[in-house]
């Protein structure tokens, strides 16, 4: 399953994307995977997470072996590793946490009337409300809205040792106890970022076990400080997602259109691209230009795509490629995920990089902020950029590869629930747990994250995908995860008769068929970008808690097949406190130490339930994933 990066089809499956690599070679441009071949060997150490630079004695490596066996401090192997593997934890959920914070922020300044943004998911206030114990009578969405966002900034302002108040409202009784039990209950989420970087430094916490807890307390703060909070808030602002339709990869793009990328993680930005790009589109065309594009990459495109069904135009390694079409006239990015190579690659064209915030910019890209006050200033200033560079584009330099695929979006746990409320409107998740006891559905796997240069591009989405989907097991995807499977018709009515076995796709087709779509669901449930990981949190507790079980004997597992991002391991970890198996295909940092190795994969089942699969073949794993689910069936008496 290793990257062959010698070749196209080596280091991806995506023919666009094969294509656009040739481009690129026969225009001379590097691309992540020449830069990765110029990287290798890469270093041992760092591999097995056995350096440390925590100060400045350093640096320090451990020989796994011989000498030396101990950093200058007396640190060990154990010592480093866990210590590293937090500073990493951490790295994650502080950015899930300041990428909610900000969506936070804009609730609240929104509600005081500040903000060129409207709110648009009133559906979701009276849950969220009635979790945080907000008291609705009488007053209008807005007020109830601004409580719920001083709720949350509470949080971030909590100087008690009660926990955060965001999971406790919202992850299940049962695991409340458990976490409480093992003391990692987070208390003001940026405290607990706060105290990770304090223990790891030189001289704190030499308890590799200690380290280990302060890491599943940092999953935490990552699923309800970063996850939870970024979903609840993001749908009230810009509303629940519903099902819709649009297309995925590089065919997208349009020749005679005006063509935006939007990149990156946050809605605030991408949501006002999408609204000014049809408020001007007359000034397009007076550009001569037939209208304006915009598509999307990572997950901000998955945020429009879900709200809107804004095209995708790929996934996180296709992103230099998109410029390389030469036919992006901007490409607007936020936060997270996207490479600083790009303006490298924008040289070589007429392209724009814009970055937009603060604690993300560039050197050679346009810098036009976008805040909550001056969002549409911002965005309209942006656009009428786009479209001035549209007038520089170089003809000879355009190659679009053809290639896209239908794919549906918008798959909120709202809109899961109420597409099998139309088949028992009184116990909607009836028809669901009944296939599964029933055995029609053997279980369920949420697929989530990157791709990583290290595996070819999709390959072990799609063949993982492929054969739990034809054994029966329910899908549901978010992040770059699911613009792989959207690329290749996993999010389409037609991959359920290509991909799905028989019992699997007769319930989408009930489904399906009793929601009004006229066909099965896609047999892959795009549930949204990596924050929405959360909604299969809620899908999972509503599941469980129809049961009466603890998620951690639901037949269900989480797998990131091309995990990249700090993000992707502390999702996993929060996944791993949940009780779940989560598979990986790449382990972490972490194999210098046999101590927190074996902590990870085996030792932490006895206390949550869940536990890291590391597995680097699709085959092996898929059949490791099935094991796991049929020994929970069993477990339950099914
Ligand atoms: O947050 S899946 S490469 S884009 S980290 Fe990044 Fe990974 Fe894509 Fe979304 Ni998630
Ligand atoms: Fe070396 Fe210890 Fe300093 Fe790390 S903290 S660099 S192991 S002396």
């Amino acid at each position: 399953m290793a990257c062959n990066t010698g070749t196209e089809s080596g280091r991806t499956m995506d023919p666009a994307v094969q294509d656009l690599c040739k481009k690129a070679a026969a225009e001379g441009i590097d691309t992540a995977w020449d830069r990765y071949e110029k990287q290798k060997p890469q270093c041992g150490f760092g591999e097995l997470g056995l350096c440390c630079r925590n100060c400045l004695q350093g640096p320090c490596r451990i020989n796994p072996f011989g000498e030396p066996k101990t950093g200058i401090c007396g640190a060990d192997a154990d010592l480093i590793v866990a210590r590293n593997l937090l500073r990493s934890v951490t790295g994650g959920s502080a950015s899930h946490t300041d990428h909610a914070y900000s969506a936070v922020q804009l609730l609240r300044l929104m509600t005081e009337g500040k903000t060129p943004y409207s709110l648009k998911g009133a559906g979701k206030i009276p849950g969220v409300a009635a979790k945080l114990g907000i008291n609705t009578a009488g007053k209008k969405d807005e007020e109830v809205a601004h409580e719920i966002a001083l709720t949350a900034l509470a949080d971030f302002g909590n100087y008690s040792e009660a926990p955060m108040k965001w999971l406790t409202a919202t992850a299940p009784a049962e695991r409340v106890e458990l976490w409480g039990k093992l003391g990692i209950l987070p208390r003001n989420p940026d405290r607990e970022i706060r105290q990770a970087m304090h223990g790891t430094a030189m001289g704190v916490d030499g308890s590799p076990m200690n380290l280990l807890l302060a890491s599943l307390k940092s999953g935490l703060i990552d699923g309800y400080a970063g996850l939870h909070l970024g979903t609840d808030v993001q749908d009230i602002i810009f509303g629940i997602p519903t099902p819709v339709k649009t297309e995925a990869n590089m065919g997208v793009l349009d020749k005679n259109t005006v063509n935006i990328i939007v990149h990156g993680h946050m809605p605030e930005v991408s949501e006002k691209v999408v609204e000014w790009a049809e408020k001007l589109s007359s000034e397009a065309k007076a550009a001569g230009a037939e209208g304006i594009t915009v598509a999307g990459i990572c997950c901000s495109g998955n945020e429009v795509l879900m709200r809107h069904g804004v095209p995708l135009a790929g996934n996180f390694l296709s992103q230099e490629l998109a410029i390389i079409t030469g036919a992006v006239d901007a490409m607007v990015v936020d936060v997270q995920c996207f490479m600083p190579a790009i303006t490298k690659v924008a040289a070589c064209y007429h392209t724009k990089i814009i970055t937009t915030q603060a604690i993300a910019q560039l050197p050679d890209a346009e810098h036009i902020p976008i805040e909550p006050e001056n969002a549409d200033a911002g965005a309209q200033k942006i656009l009428r950029l786009a479209i001035e560079t549209y007038k520089k584009r170089n003809p000879s330099k355009i190659h679009i590869p053809p290639h896209k695929s239908e794919a549906w979006g918008g798959f909120s746990v709202e809109a899961i629930v109420g597409a099998l409320a139309k088949v028992d409107p009184v116990q909607p998740l009836k028809p669901l747990v009944d296939s599964i006891v029933n055995g029609t559905i053997k279980g369920a796997v949420g697929v989530v994250g990157c791709n990583n240069v290290k595996i070819t591009q999709d390959v072990f989405h799609v063949e993982l995908i492929k054969e739990l989907l034809a054994q029966d097991v329910l899908v549901v995807a978010t992040g770059c995860s699911a613009q792989a499977l959207a690329k290749y018709g996993f999010l389409s009515p037609q991959g359920a008769k290509t991909y799905a076995g028989k019992g699997l796709l007769a319930v989408l087709t009930a489904v399906g068929e009793a929601a009004g779509l006229g066909g099965p669901l896609p047999p892959v449930l795009h549930m949204g970008s990596c924050v929405d990981n959360s909604r299969i949190g809620d899908l999972v507790g509503a599941l469980a808690a129809y049961l009466k079980v603890p998620i951690k004997d639901l037949p269900v597992v989480a797998s990131a097949p091309e995990l990249q991002h700090e993000k992707a391991v502390s999702i996993g970890v929060w996944a791993v406190a949940l009780g779940l198996m989560t598979h990986i295909s790449l382990p972490p940092p972490v194999l210098g130490s046999p101590l927190v190795s074996q902590v990870l994969t085996e030792g932490i089942e006895g206390i949550t339930g869940g536990k890291f699969y590391v597995e680097g073949d699709s085959h092996k794993a898929a059949a490791g994933i099935l094991a796991h689910i049929m020994q929970k069936r069993k477990g339950l008496g099914l």
